[in-house]
């Protein structure tokens, strides 16, 4: 296959801080010595005491991963101190609301008191070093204070998606044994409010039925809708604040202590806490952000993510402040109040990078150029994605339409598990290919492998793998470092598995294909089918569930459900509301089902596994070509299936 190459502008290479032949000298001393090389990097955030080790890592065994480990630091002096002489009166933050007429500015000064008062207010409240604080806020500029009050007082902060409903809240406040909530009285999104405080309600006395006695919630007013609320727990954030001293030392932390844990999806089980510490999180974090998105001192950028995901945290928060940059925060969605709305953002606030997923730029593209062209985007200078694989046209329509050939855009593939980008072009360095991520950045060494781990060289497909440790990799799963194992480092010995499949082209550009566990991936949200599926059969009349994902034309993939009854209930329209309704509940909208299929029987093998290969083909409407179905206990369930497939063309 022969895909059209976009070559590197000559502008951008021009102001590029990596041309091609420094990214291939600088990638080939960071495989070759990563010591060295980092030894180097690392010292691009300051430290209270420097380093002298650099790199600690190991892949097989019990798994052990340090970096810069004898080096003492804090995130949020790095990220908010260190640039007070220099840039207090510049803007930090620039946060848009959700109504196109509300915003406001906040500069790192500002930032400083009001992280300072928070932290004060969480110590004088028993918040220590270590403690676990959840946080379930809007995209408020809060959310961003609450994020470095934590960091600065070394307290670990776990955000849940305002989108996660109280069942999913409740499940990460007991998970990680967290006492101390912030949160807000609703959210706001297009146009719409989101009851935060009354789900935290909720949560908190779910919490307290599995063990975990919540102390306080701080409560921060958006709306100033009407809340409960418990004398003694609740605490108004604004009087808190105002009352608080507005300095507080940043305390002295390890670069292995952990800075924060975040839940994300994967094939088995319940979601699991993604652990990131200190040093080498934010050492990987701000360099590439520099790097990646070629940013330059005094340029605005914008990334669309929530902080609820890692891109927020990584590429809102912590790479740009700690690089001193002006970092955009967005409260709204793409179209309200109408499909122009991102557009009409970059030309108001000068937007130089831009930021966002693929399932944004194809809802936008079906929108139509018009809205587009109303804005002049001419600050722009580079456009981003990440999230899930971005196909062809939409690229295309990114590239020609929204940055008129002037743009080059760096698709970015990482994991919450990787902490940063790991596979991107670099502005000035990388010719393009519509689709591809195309080469690793520095540090990281990509190998494919065949499902029995044989190692695959030149062009192939096979599975994504790394083979070497890199600093902002994931330190365990919270409170279960043998899951980490399991997971990470089992399927293939002394490897890092990343469950995205890959191909690797005749430049040795890398192509990302998708999970290829059960994972789905909708709208750049992951997923486990495992999850869903829980979600379908704590529903009373539901005995059996099985989901997969399908192609979506906005979505990327939906989600498609086969669900057995219990003996005597019948499907019907009403039972398929209620059970979306259901899902809801238990885990989030952004889980609600797409199809629901009633089946009275489920494709397996003998030995009692369900055959999602099937199951996957008859959602994609491609039974055609269903395979080898012989070793089925029950073939006959399968006609039944494609008779009642919900995707019929
Ligand atoms: C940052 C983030 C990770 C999964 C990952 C992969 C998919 C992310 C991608 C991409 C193709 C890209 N993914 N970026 N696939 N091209 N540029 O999204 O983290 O939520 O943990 O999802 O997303 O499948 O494994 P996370």
């Amino acid at each position: 296959m022969t895909e059209k190459t976009h070559k590197v502008l000559k502008a951008a290479r021009k102001r590029a801080l990596i041309d091609n032949d420094t990214y291939l000298s600088w990638y080939r001393q960071s495989t070759k010595n990563p010591e060295k090389f980092w030894n180097k990097h690392g010292k691009r955030i300051d430290w209270f005491k420097p380093y002298t080790k650099i790199k600690n890592t190991s892949f097989s065994g019990k798994v052990s991963i340090k970096w810069f480990e004898d080096g003492v630091t804090n995130v949020s002096y790095n990220c908010i101190d260190r640039h007070l002489k220099k840039r207090g009166s510049q803007v930090a933050i620039i946060w848009e609301g959700d109504n196109p007429y509300d915003d406001k500015k906040v500069t790192y000064n500002e930032l400083y008191e009001q992280v300072c008062r928070l932290a004060n207010v969480m110590k004088s409240n028993g918040v220590r070093k270590g403690d676990r604080v959840t946080i379930y806020m809007p995209m408020i500029v809060e959310a961003a204070y609450a994020m470095l009050a934590c960091a600065r007082i070394g307290a670990i902060h776990s955000i849940v998606f305002g989108g996660f409903s109280p069942d999913a809240l409740a499940g990460r406040i007991v998970d990680c044994d967290s006492s101390f909530i912030i949160t807000a009285d609703e959210g706001l999104r297009g146009g719409r409010t989101i009851p935060l405080k009354e789900n935290t309600d909720k949560a908190v006395e779910i919490a307290g039925k599995n063990g975990v006695a919540v102390k306080n919630v701080l409560v921060v007013r958006r709306t100033g809708g009407s809340v409960g609320w418990v004398e003694g727990r609740d605490i108004d954030y604004q009087k808190a604040i105002q009352a608080a001293k507005p300095e507080c030392p940043p305390a002295k932390m390890k670069a292995e202590d952990p800075l924060f844990i975040l839940y994300t999806s994967g094939s088995t089980g319940k979601p699991k806490g993604v652990l990131h510490t200190t040093g080498g999180y934010l050492v990987y974090a701000s360099m590439t952000h520099q790097y990646v998105f070629d940013y330059h001192d005094g340029d605005i950028y914008w990334c669309t993510a929530d902080v609820g995901w890692v891109t927020g945290h990584s590429y809102i928060v912590y790479g740009p402040l700690a690089n001193g940059a002006t970092t955009l925060m967005f409260e709204g969605v793409p179209n309200y109040p109408d499909a122009g709305r991102f557009w009409d953002v970059v030309d108001k606030h000068q937007v130089n990078i831009f930021y966002t997923a693929p399932t944004a730029i194809r809802a936008l593209m079906g929108a139509g150029d018009d809205f587009v062209k109303r804005a002049s985007r001419k600050s722009l200078r580079t456009l981003g994605t990440v999230g899930e694989p971005i196909n062809p046209e939409a690229w295309e329509w990114y590239y020609h339409v929204v940055g008129e050939e002037k743009c080059p855009i760096v698709d970015t593939w990482w994991q919450t598990e990787t902490g940063g980008i790991m596979i991107t072009p670099l502005p000035g360095a990388t010719d393009l290919k519509a689709g591809s991520a195309t080469r690793p950045f520095f540090g990281v060494q990509p190998q494919l492998v065949d499902g029995d781990g044989n190692v695959l060289d030149g062009a192939t497909d096979g599975n994504l793998c790394i083979v070497d440790s890199w600093p902002g990799q994931m330190r365990t799963v919270y409170g279960d470092h043998e899951r980490f194992v399991q997971t990470y480092f089992s399927t293939y010995k002394g490897k890092y598995f990343t469950g995205d499949g890959c191909r690797r082209d005749e430049d040795g550009y890398y192509w990302i294909t998708g999970r290829v566990d059960d994972v789905i991936n909708v709208s750049g949200h992951r997923m486990g089918t495992a999850e869903v599926e829980s979600a379908l059969v704590s529903h009373d009349k539901v005995s059996e569930a099985a989901v997969v994902g399908y192609p979506h034309d906005i979505k990327g993939q939906g989600i498609y459900c086969y669900v057995t009854l219990m003996a005597g209930e019948k499907g019907n329209e009403t039972l398929r509301k209620d059970l979306v309704k259901h899902v809801r509940q238990e885990i989030g909208p952004i889980a609600s089902p797409d199809k629901i299929q009633f089946a009275p029987g489920l494709p397996k093998t003998r030995s009692g596994k369900i055959m999602r290969r099937i199951l996957r083909k008859i959602a994609e409407d491609d039974f055609g070509s269903l395979g080898d179905t012989s070793t089925l206990a029950e073939p006959a369930v399968v006609d039944d299936l494609i008779e009642n497939r919900q995707n019929k063309q």
